[in-house]
C-alpha cells in the first residue's frame, strides 16, 4: 500500500511517526504540484492533516498520542512530495481570534508580499526538526497567496503576522527548504531596520 493510502485509511490518525525528520531526502525535494480536479484521496489527506493540528494542541489528546503541538504541516512532512499544506491557528493566539486560519491549500504560491520584513520574537521550530536552531528567521510581513481550496475553488488571501509567518514555513516545505536555512550561524539574532519582531 502507498504511503497516502495508508495515511487516509478511515481508522488512521496521523501521529509522530508518520512525520519524517530532518535527513529525509523528501524533505529537500522540490513537491510537485497536485492535478485538478482534486482527487477524493487529496481531499481525505487534507482532512487529516487538519485533524493531526487540531489534535495536537488538544493538550489530553497530545498527551495521549505522543504528539507535538504543531499550527502547521506540509505534505512533504509525511514524506508525500505533493504540493499540499494545511494551517491551524490556536484559539489562544489573540491577534488571530477575529480571523483565525484553519485551511488547507493546494498548490499555494505567493503572488505578492510586502518590501517589510518580519520575525517571530522566540524563532521558530518544526516538528521534522528534533533540534532547537535558534535565530530569527526572517520572513515577508505580509502576502497575497494564491491556492486551490477543499472545494476545488481558486482563492486569493491576503495573509499579515503570524498567519502570514506560518504560511511562509509551510511553503518552504514545498520547496525543500527548511526554517533553518534563513538563520546566518555567524550572527542569529542580527536584524535590518526593516524587520518587524512579532
Ligand atoms: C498549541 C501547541 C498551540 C503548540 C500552538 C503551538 C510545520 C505552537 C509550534 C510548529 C513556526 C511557524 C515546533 C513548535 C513553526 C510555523 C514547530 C510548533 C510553525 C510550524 C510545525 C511548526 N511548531 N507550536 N511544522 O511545518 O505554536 O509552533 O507548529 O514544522
Ligand atoms: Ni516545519
Amino acid at each position: 500500500m502507498s504511503t497516502l493510502e495508508k495515511l487516509i485509511e478511515e481508522k488512521h490518525q496521523i501521529n509522530m511517526a508518520d512525520i519524517i525528520r530532518e535527513g529525509n531526502p523528501t524533505l529537500r525535494a522540490i513537491a510537485e504540484p497536485v492535478s485538478l480536479p482534486l482527487t477524493e484521496d487529496l481531499l481525505k489527506l487534507g482532512e487529516k492533516m487538519l485533524e493531526f493540528l487540531k489534535n495536537s494542541q488538544d493538550p489530553e489528546i497530545a498527551e495521549a498520542m505522543g504528539l507535538r503541538g504543531g499550527v502547521g504541516l506540509a505534505a512533504p512532512q509525511l514524506d508525500l512530495p505533493i504540493r499540499v499544506i494545511a494551517v491551524h491557528l490556536p484559539d489562544e493566539n489573540p491577534e488571530i481570534a477575529e480571523l483565525k486560519l484553519s485551511t488547507v491549500m493546494y498548490n499555494p504560491r505567493i503572488i505578492a508580499h510586502s518590501v517589510q520584513s518580519a520575525c517571530l520574537a522566540d524563532g521558530e521550530g518544526c516538528l521534522s526538526v528534533d533540534r532547537e536552531v535558534p535565530g530569527y528567521v526572517v520572513r515577508h510581513a505580509r502576502l497575497t497567496v494564491k491556492y486551490i481550496d477543499r472545494d476545488g475553488i481558486e482563492q486569493i488571501k491576503k495573509l499579515r503576522g503570524y498567519e502570514a509567518i506560518v504560511v511562509q514555513h509551510e511553503i518552504d516545505h514545498i520547496n525543500g527548504v527548511l526554517f533553518f536555512d534563513h538563520i546566518n550561524p555567524q550572527a542569529p539574532f542580527t536584524l535590518d531596520e526593516n524587520v518587524t519582531i512579532i
